[in-house]
């Protein structure tokens, strides 16, 4: 594996190779630890990155799941446009306000003379022709690059206008593209305000004997569905999910469930510090990818209402659900088993979905994140010793305290101990390194030369990333699954998902028809690129 690393290098300038050797590592277990990775910097300029933008996290990826509230995007036009269904977040038609606005893309379309002469009098506009057709019960602004540039004052704007309705939330987000490194500056500033505007503002009680809130669980083809079927079977209820399939309310009531599960640690980790400390939920680290995983985070949410009943059904839930998930594992593991993958996508799917493929006796040669940070790798543990840079200083940090009314501890200290020692580990994430095999690659911020590069070298039976990876891998004539749409599968996630997985995993690794793929330019060898530096 260092020689693979060292190949991964050899074509860069010194100096892009000695930054880029930070981000890969290849994996070795030290005691209690695992080496140390470079993680959430910027990508050296000329590389072409897999990675988005700050706008994409937080307009695209936290707020575009939620389907009551008006999103309205204040930038030229193209930033609505490439935030428009790309995401494969599915809603219900039928949620509590009965609105859904998941298929419009609204914006203000800034044209130069807004640009020139100042864009707050459009959005004024905007929100109120949104306030007019819709009466929405809340109304979100996403800043886009130019925005930030000419320095309108989105959030004077949506004040005034929260003023002016009165029955209408108005907040904003300063998510200009180029505020963070990625996407993941985008999450952190879409939730700091969801917790600062909406978290809290239900006046309705939500009951229910066991009640949970899911976060960062974003509802991608369906997986959030298959999710609550299997929660709602047990009888535990999913107060709010942050963000698939969201409603203002389920945001809304996020402060009366009695335990957050956190599935997508990366983009919503400090969400459920956040609601620990105001409200007194303690949070524990789940996974319903996989289903083994997805039985292991049913009996740890039971395990925590630490209830009889509560086990019993979980336990008769797992059983019933398992029996045809481990017909369906047992048809295509003698095809499946022996095969390898490589996964990079954004943040935790890169983790999670490692499970998926030990369930079908698959191995990682390699995985990484596009943007998620060390304690994504190496273990929450690493939290206080992350560096502050001027990047991630640009980031808003909320300072919460426990509010004077709504502050109830769910356990008392003792019984968390009690939990502890049980087995149940709070705010505990160890992160991707662990999980993966000794002398695997895992590499921060893959780009196209060394995604190409590393499927030459280590000839994978299945590359897993998004769409801009997927046609020059096929092209290397390795079959490529997009673990962020699903290639308009899925879901993958829980019971349902995973036997879905099983089946399309096999007809891909086992398809004959990847090995007749040859490109045009191993054919005539003159059509060959050179690189410029050698
Ligand atoms: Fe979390 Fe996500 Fe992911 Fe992510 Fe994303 Fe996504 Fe992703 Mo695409 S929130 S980090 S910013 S699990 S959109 S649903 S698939 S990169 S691995
Ligand atoms: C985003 C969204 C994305 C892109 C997926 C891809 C998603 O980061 O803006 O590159 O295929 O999941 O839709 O991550």
């Amino acid at each position: 594996p260092h020689d693979i690393k060292d190949k991964l290098l050899e074509k860069y300038p010194p100096k892009v190779a000695r930054k880029r050797a930070k981000q890969i590592m290849v994996n070795e277990a030290l005691e209690n630890s695992t080496p140390e990775i470079t993680a959430n910097v910027r990508t050296i300029p000329g590389i072409i990155t897999m990675r988005g933008c700050t706008y994409a996290g937080c307009k695209g990826v936290i707020m575009g799941p939620t389907s009551d509230i008006v999103n309205l995007v204040h930038g030229p036009i193209g930033c609505s446009f490439y935030a428009w269904l790309t995401r494969r977040n599915q809603t219900d038609a039928i949620n509590d306000t009965n609105a859904n606005y998941i298929t419009y893309a609204m914006s203000t379309d800034m044209q130069d003379s807004d640009i020139i002469f100042g864009g707050e009098k459009k959005l004024k506009a905007a929100i109120q022709e949104a306030y007019d057709l819709f009466h929405p019960k809340a109304i979100a602004v996403f800043a886009t690059c130019p925005v930030g540039l000419i320095g309108d004052d989105i959030h004077a704007v949506a004040k005034e206008m929260k003023t002016k309705f009165g029955d209408c939330n108005v907040f904003a987000f300063s998510c200009e593209g180029y505020k963070g490194v990625s996407q993941s500056a985008g999450h952190h500033i879409a939730n700091n305000q969801v917790f600062t505007h909406v978290v809290g503002d239900s006046d309705s009680e939500k009951t229910g004997e066991y009640k949970i809130n899911l976060l960062g669980e974003y509802n991608i083809g369906g997986d959030g569905f298959e999710i609550d079927r299997i929660l709602n079977k047990c009888g535990i209820t999913n107060i709010s999910t942050f963000s698939g399939n969201a409603t203002y309310d389920k945001f809304a009531s996020a402060n009366q469930a009695d335990l957050s599960c956190v599935m997508c640690h990366r983009s919503i980790n400090y969400v459920a510090d956040m609601l620990e400390t105001k409200y007194g939920i303690p949070w524990i680290k789940v996974n319903f990818i996989g289903a083994e995983a997805t039985a292991k985070s049913l009996r740890k949410i039971a395990q925590y209402f630490n209830d009889e009943k509560l086990t019993k059904k979980v336990e008769e839930v797992i059983a019933q659900e398992m029996a045809p998930v481990v017909a369906a594992r047992k048809d295509v593991f003698p095809r499946t088993s022996g095969k390898t993958a490589m996964l990079f996508v954004g943040g935790s799917r890169a983790h999670h979905y490692q499970e998926l493929f030990t369930e079908l006796g698959m191995k990682t040669l390699s995985a990484g994140y596009e943007f998620a940070h060390r304690d994504d790798y190496e273990g929450r543990h690493v939290i206080p010793h992350l560096k502050v840079d001027a990047d991630s200083r640009n980031i808003e940090e909320i300072e919460v305290s426990p509010d004077p009314q709504l502050y109830k501890p769910r356990k008392s200290e003792e019984e968390i101990k009690k939990l502890e020692a049980e087995g149940v580990d709070f705010k505990e994430y160890a992160g991707l390194n662990e999980a993966m095999d000794e002398n695997t690659i895992v590499i921060d911020d893959l780009n196209q030369y060394e995604a190409e590069k590393l499927v030459e070298l280590l000839k994978p039976d299945l590359f897993c990333a998004g769409i801009k990876e997927k046609f020059s891998i096929q092209k290397l004539g390795v079959p490529m699954k997009q673990l962020h749409s699903y290639d308009s599968g899925g879901p993958y996630a829980g019971f349902t998902g995973a036997i879905n997985f099983y089946n399309e995993i096999d007809r891909l690794v086992n398809s004959r028809v990847w090995g007749y793929m040859k490109a045009p330019w191993q054919e005539n060898p003159e059509l060959s690129a050179t690189y410029a530096w050698e």
